[in-house]
């Protein structure tokens, strides 16, 4: 009973850490560098009216009747939450909601949107508004550089909660251009890649590629962790830029050298198009540098982790026009880009994290035909125009569908629909890895193989005892509180790779201090609650939403006694982390009332960080004020 008032304060604190800010979300594996399409087809082969939505790392299915909308429209959606009865989206530049599945509405927003939003869950956005003003007229409304939005479903609108404002009232004078192309996350980073143009010494205008990391993990502050590099490579002083993306290279196939490249579509004086790649040594090291050398003190690995000690807030923008390497002779085959290049519509890069090491470059073109697709499965790269479309989908728009993982043509007009799977099992090279990376994706090992199975699965049978069983554990009596070592021999060895860790557990008498040789596990058992319990030996990763758990549970049970004096203490121990626990909650209530600002609580532990943080959030917003963008002006030059 006790430990269910635990686990229920526990929900509660957890329930305040949501009312302040979006939840930490983990993204699927598919998406986890970026999420190319926020709808897709549950069945895209027989399409009826089923779709699937996805916003950062949640997943649901719903029926929209074709009276509603249209294939061709919904898949063109971005949408930003996912309650089926208030789905709130943003399509061509205006925020919708669709309300009970049936009727589409406008939402509120006095400004101007793009399709350069990146959703947060919780309602929550982060818009990059499109500049482009040529002519250097007043816009009509205020822009921001970066905006986070907050889409109201109840009230029908949406409203600006951060944002990095423009430098001046008359700013407009100097910009001439500002757009994002591309932007990829991981771990808790984001990165946007934007082109952008703008005076410089007053003299004339520069185009130049500009990264921006922000740090997710800081929830609604995240702009305030804003850090800039920009460089212009000498050809941007002629060349227009069309088109420009992020290209990552994972790692048995990258060389160092080249793993971070950015790929760009530009035109020339002569109005021909290239095809240019640039690539940059570390990108991470070259965001740290940048706030080294701007902000001062503060150790490199506070800095990496988004905690900036300074007082100030502290904005960052680098040039490092040294640290790119531009490509003349391309490392590709640059024949076949300057044929592509100049029918190119869209470039796109779709890459899967370990263990898949997938990472395929899409040159869509219109008409679909002259279409490439290259594997960067070795080097030089494979590339295939391997579309053999017919005449209907020449003109057809191009999406990544989530689920099954294919890409998908459909017609503007006709609303037909073409799929071609995405072959991802084959990359498996383990039984474990083929379930616990590829039970999403309907793989499954067969033969010492992992192939792709459509048929419906029994997912127990699949995830326990079936990579590893455990064939021999020892000893079996625990009988005082004091840990004893517990050996336990699998059937075969399992492969130990960073980012998986094990959790063994008897009954919920956990067993830590784990180590490993072969099939042998050794760890600690602390007997805390007795009874008789068979030994479950997990493997999990807990860096994405669909990647399952496997484990091998013992055919013999462990037998643990707990001595009653013993069981008065961790009585004793429980009490006592109620009463912390009850103190935290008033504290962070406290905290919230009078900070109202974005908290992380995530263990007892970060207590000070909390009041350390809400410190800083309020320095950030005084320093707003006083327009740290007058700073940022200095810099951008
Ligand atoms: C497509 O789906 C419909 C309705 O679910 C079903 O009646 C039909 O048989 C399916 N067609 C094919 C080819 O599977
Ligand atoms: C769907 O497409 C058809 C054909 O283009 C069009 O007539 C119809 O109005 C569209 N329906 C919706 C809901 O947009
Ligand atoms: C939109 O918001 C503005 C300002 O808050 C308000 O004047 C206007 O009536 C709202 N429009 C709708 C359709 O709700
Ligand atoms: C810029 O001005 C030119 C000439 O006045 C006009 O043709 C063009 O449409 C304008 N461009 C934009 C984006 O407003
Ligand atoms: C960037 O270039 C500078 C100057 O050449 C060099 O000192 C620095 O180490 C480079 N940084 C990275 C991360 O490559
Ligand atoms: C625990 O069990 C072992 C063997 O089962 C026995 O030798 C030992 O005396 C027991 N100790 C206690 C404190 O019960
Ligand atoms: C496990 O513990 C036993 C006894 O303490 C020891 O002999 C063995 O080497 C250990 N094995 C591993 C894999 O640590
Ligand atoms: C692992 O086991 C092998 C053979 O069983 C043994 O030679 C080796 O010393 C063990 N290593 C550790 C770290 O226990
Ligand atoms: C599953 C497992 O035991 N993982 C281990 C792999 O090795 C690293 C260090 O080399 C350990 O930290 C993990 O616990």
């Amino acid at each position: 009973m006790l430990h269910r008032l635990l686990i229920w304060i526990f929900q509660f604190c957890l329930l305040i850490e949501l009312t302040c800010s979006f939840r930490t979300f983990k993204h699927n594996t598919a998406f986890y560098y970026k999420t190319h399409d926020s709808v897709f087809l549950t069945n895209p082969t027989n399409h009826t009216t089923s779709y699937g939505i996805y916003v950062a790392g949640k997943t649901i299915t719903i029926e929209i009747p074709t009276s509603v909308v249209n294939v061709s429209d919904i898949l063109n959606w971005k949408m930003v939450n996912t309650n089926e009865n208030q789905l709130m989206f943003v399509h061509k530049n205006k925020p919708y909601i669709l309300i009970n599945r049936q009727r589409i509405k406008k939402m509120n927003y006095s400004g101007e949107l793009s399709d350069s939003i990146i959703a947060f869950g919780d309602n929550e956005a982060l818009h990059v508004p499109t500049i482009f003003n040529p002519n250097l007229t007043k816009p009509v409304h205020t822009w921001n550089f970066i905006e986070l939005l907050h889409f109201d479903d109840k009230n029908e609108k949406v409203s600006v909660i951060r944002s990095l404002p423009w430098l001046a009232e008359d700013a407009w004078k100097n910009f001439k251009e500002w757009k994002m192309t591309d932007y990829i996350h991981f771990d808790n980073k984001l990165y946007l890649l934007i082109k952008r143009t703008f005076l410089r010494g007053n003299q004339y205008f520069t185009q130049a590629v500009s990264i921006i990391q922000l740090c997710i993990d800081q929830g609604r502050e995240l702009i305030s962790s804003f850090v800039e590099i920009h460089f212009t490579p000498p050809e941007l002083q002629t060349n227009q830029i069309i088109d420009l993306i992020f290209v990552f290279i994972l790692e048995p196939l990258g060389y160092e050298e080249d793993r971070y490249q950015l790929h760009t579509t530009q035109l020339q004086p002569d109005n021909t198009k290239i095809y240019q790649i640039y690539s940059i040594r570390d990108i991470v090291s070259l965001f740290e540098e940048a706030l080294i050398k701007t902000c001062g003190s503060g150790s490199r690995s506070k800095i990496t982790k988004c905690k900036i000690t300074s007082a100030k807030s502290c904005f960052v923008a680098r040039k490092v026009d040294d640290n790119v390497t531009g490509y003349s002779q391309n490392i590709l085959d640059t024949t076949l880009y300057s044929l592509v290049a100049n029918v190119l519509h869209k470039l796109q890069f779709f890459t899967l994290p370990r263990p898949f090491y997938q990472g395929t470059l899409m040159m869509h073109t219109k008409p679909v035909i002259f279409t490439y697709v290259c594997e960067y499965a070795s080097t030089p790269l494979n590339c295939k125009n391997l579309l053999n479309l017919a005449e209907t989908f020449t003109q057809a728009n191009f999406h990544i569908n989530k689920h099954p993982l294919g890409v998908l043509y459909v017609t503007k007009e006709t609303n037909q629909i073409f799929f071609g799977h995405t072959e991802v099992c084959s990359h498996l090279k383990t039984c474990t890895q083929c379930i616990m990376y590829g039970l999403y994706f309907d793989c499954i090992w067969s033969n010492s193989i992992c192939t792709r199975d459509d048929q419906p699965k029994n997912k127990a049978e699949l995830t326990v005892n079936n990579c590893f069983k455990i064939i021999q554990i020892s000893p079996l009596v625990f009988n005082s509180s004091l840990p004893t070592r517990l050996t336990i021999k699998l059937d075969k060895p399992l492969i130990n790779a960073s980012q998986e860790y094990l959790v063994i557990q008897a009954g919920e008498n956990h067993c830590t201090d784990i180590t490993m040789n072969g099939s042998f596990i050794n760890c600690s058992l602390r007997p805390t609650k007795p009874g008789r319990f068979k030994i479950d030996v997990s493997l999990r990763i807990d860096r994405y939403a669909d990647v399952v758990v496997i484990s091998a549970v013992s055919t013999k049970k462990v037998y643990i006694d707990v001595s009653k004096g013993q069981y008065t203490i961790v009585i004793l121990f429980l009490i006592f982390s109620i009463f912390t626990t009850f103190l935290l909650v008033t504290y962070t209530n406290y905290n919230k009332k009078y900070a109202n600002e974005f908290l992380e609580f995530q263990r007892s532990t970060r207590i000070m960080k909390i009041a350390s943080k809400s410190m800083k959030s309020k320095k950030f917003s005084l320093s707003r004020k006083s327009s740290p963008i007058m700073t940022k002006s200095t810099h951008f030059r």
